[in-house]
């Protein structure tokens, strides 16, 4: 049965830490994170901040309501999505995976990347498939351009997530442990999760993909897995 607590690595990856950062957080201040609670981009940097302990608030952006689209989330995020993270000092970051990439260096404990040089490629060679292959094709602007016929769109999603589920478990299989890659939390985790929902929520058949099921189980009982999912947002239905 798995283990309700979490890894918490003994290392850190060698960083160019802001002292500047932290400090500001130390004193009590926090990030504002920019979130959709059914977002998947955003559940990833939820993640990554709760498994860090990372001070933080949620700024709820209303997909369903276009609220990304306003002139003034826009001069946060020109692309319009979320997530965005304002750091202490006012400055903000846009990208998931950069984002995580900032948190991993500013706050290196406990760390989301192994230190052995293969793995960590290893990780993020699966954070790119989930996040650069994967996710943006059957993003929501994609789906809308794509058709308006939900059955269409539910075939696209599953097509695209199918193809690269296939992929991904072939990845995991020789890399994961109890996790993605051995037995420690990293970035490829944190990606995963909210794209196993995704496809779950999509009604792909996970009956092929054992080991992403399996390490997704193992993952989910952990305490900044469960912080961070969409029924636990403060922008989420009551019936979520
Ligand atoms: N590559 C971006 C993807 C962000 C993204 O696609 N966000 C979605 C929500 S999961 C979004 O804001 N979609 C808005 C839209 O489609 O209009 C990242 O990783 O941050």
């Amino acid at each position: 049965m798995a283990s309700t607590t979490p890894i918490i690595h003994t290392h850190a990856y060698p960083t160019a830490a802001s002292d500047e950062v932290d400090k500001a957080i130390q004193q009590g201040q926090e990030y504002e994170l920019f979130s959709y609670w059914r977002s998947t981009a955003s559940w990833r940097v939820r993640i990554a901040l709760a498994f860090k302990n990372i001070p933080h608030r949620i700024h709820p952006i209303n997909l369903l309501k276009n609220e990304q689209q306003s002139e003034e989330y826009k001069k946060i995020h020109p692309l319009a999505e979320i997530p965005a993270l304002k750091l202490t000092d006012g400055r903000t970051l846009t990208q998931s995976s950069a984002i995580i990439e900032y948190l991993e260096e500013t706050h290196s404990f406990p760390s989301l990347l192994p230190l052995d040089a293969y793995k960590r490629a290893q990780v993020r060679a699966i954070v790119g498939t989930i996040v650069s292959d994967i996710h943006p094709i059957q993003n929501l602007r994609v789906q809308k351009k794509y058709s308006e016929d939900p059955d269409q769109r539910a075939a696209w999603a599953q097509y695209w997530i199918s193809l690269g589920f296939d992929a991904l478990e072939q990845m995991l299989a020789p890399l994961a442990g109890k996790y993605s890659v051995g037995d420690d939390v990293t970035m490829a985790d944190v990606c995963l999760v909210p794209q196993v929902y995704n496809a779950v929520r999509w009604k792909v058949d996970m009956t092929k993909y054992p080991t992403i099921v399996r390490v997704c189980e193992n993952l989910s009982v952990l305490p900044a897995f469960i912080a961070a999912q969409p029924s636990n947002q403060p922008d989420a239905p009551v019936d979520a």
